[in-house]
């Protein structure tokens, strides 16, 4: 963490009461001319800090942006978010995410305000303005790459449990949408990097709509999405929500790292908006209808065709259909 981040941190904990210079400058190792002018790179980033020559700086309000310290100001992990990469602009956080990957401690997450080229699935776009939470957890498990499709199921599973902690009965769409009322509200985006055998690292790309006006969205999707602002009819504190939803997915990835994925798969299930429903799953090579009857310990979807089949499928693109 930079000096910057560990004084927001110190003044985040003590918010609205004084830190005197001096002590900040002992705990930091660092002069008070440094101090104050880390101070006022604060002040120009938004943050209100009052300072009193006897009693030193208080910080009086956060501006509404995801920094590193902010964050990490009462975060409750011991590894996803322990490091974390920001940026106010960015094309793709799982573009740098994938590029850092190698050289960075595992938990490490990329976040930016908004991205100029968000990336979805099979090379689809992810629209980012400001407001929303774009960011990428870099992992580095010991697993085969065929087990990586558990990942973006409980990641799933955590952004799910962090919005339901707001108020939203979120849902989850096979494989990796997250609904709020039928809507798509969080779009997840696993990329891996792998031997044969064994996953070098993985990248999770988690966005959400959370203070996002979808109005603003292209016609295509704007109906069919939604964002937390509109479904609780007010904003929310993002710094709050990033770190209800990297203690979530901490506790989950701790499991599954344990071999611990059936607990996982029954939240999952009991969250899932797909099974039940009558889908159309289309894959690269052909295009199934069928009922979404379960899914097995991989995460695949177990289908029940019209003729009465059992399909099983690993990837693909799920679309829920209404029943005639
Ligand atoms: C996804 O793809 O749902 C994965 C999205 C992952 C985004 C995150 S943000 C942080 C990280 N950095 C990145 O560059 N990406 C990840 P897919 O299932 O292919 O869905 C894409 C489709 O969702 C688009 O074709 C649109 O129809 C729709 N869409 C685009 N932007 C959206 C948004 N902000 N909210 C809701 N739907 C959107």
């Amino acid at each position: 963490m930079n000096i910057k981040d560990k004084i927001l941190e110190k003044l985040i904990k003590n918010k609205g009461k004084p830190i005197s210079g001096e002590r900040l400058a002992n705990e930091l190792s660092i002069s008070r001319t440094a101090i104050w002018k880390h101070i006022r790179a604060l002040r120009e980033e938004g943050y209100v800090i009052d300072s009193s020559t006897n009693l030193g700086y208080s910080l009086m309000t956060l501006p509404d942006m995801l920094t590193p310290g902010g964050i990490k100001a009462g975060l409750k992990t011991s590894v996803i978010g322990k490091e974390i990469e920001y940026f106010k602009e960015i094309e793709s956080t799982n573009v740098i995410a994938c590029e850092i990957a190698g050289s960075v401690a595992e938990g490490t997450v990329v976040i930016a305000e908004s991205q100029t080229g968000g990336r979805g699935r099979l090379g689809r776009k992810w629209i980012s303005p400001e407001g929303g939470v774009w960011l990428s957890i870099i992992l580095k498990p010991k697993i085969q790459p065929s087990y990586a499709p558990r990942i973006t199921i409980l990641a799933g599973v955590s952004v799910a449990k962090a919005i339901r902690s707001f108020g939203p009965e979120a849902m989850i769409k096979w494989p990796n949408d997250v609904l709020i009322n039928g809507k798509k509200v969080c779009g997840i985006l696993t990329e891996i990097e792998a031997e044969i055998d064994m996953i070098d690292h993985c990248v999770v790309g988690i966005g959400i709509d959370a203070n996002v006006d979808t109005e603003s969205f292209p016609e295509e999707f704007r109906d069919s999405s939604t964002s937390l602002k509109k479904e609780l009819g007010h904003e929310i504190n993002r710094v709050g929500f990033v770190q209800k939803l990297l203690e979530e997915f901490e506790v989950l990835y701790l499991k599954f790292q344990e071999g611990d994925f059936t607990a996982i798969l029954e939240d999952w299930r009991s969250m899932s908006a797909t099974i039940g429903e009558w889908v159309k799953i289309t894959t690269q090579t052909r295009t199934i209808y069928g009922e979404a009857i379960g899914v097995d310990n991989e995460g695949a979807l177990i289908l029940e065709t019209d003729e009465g089949k059992l399909e099983k499928i690993v990837a693909g693109n799920c679309e829920h259909l209404r029943r005639t």
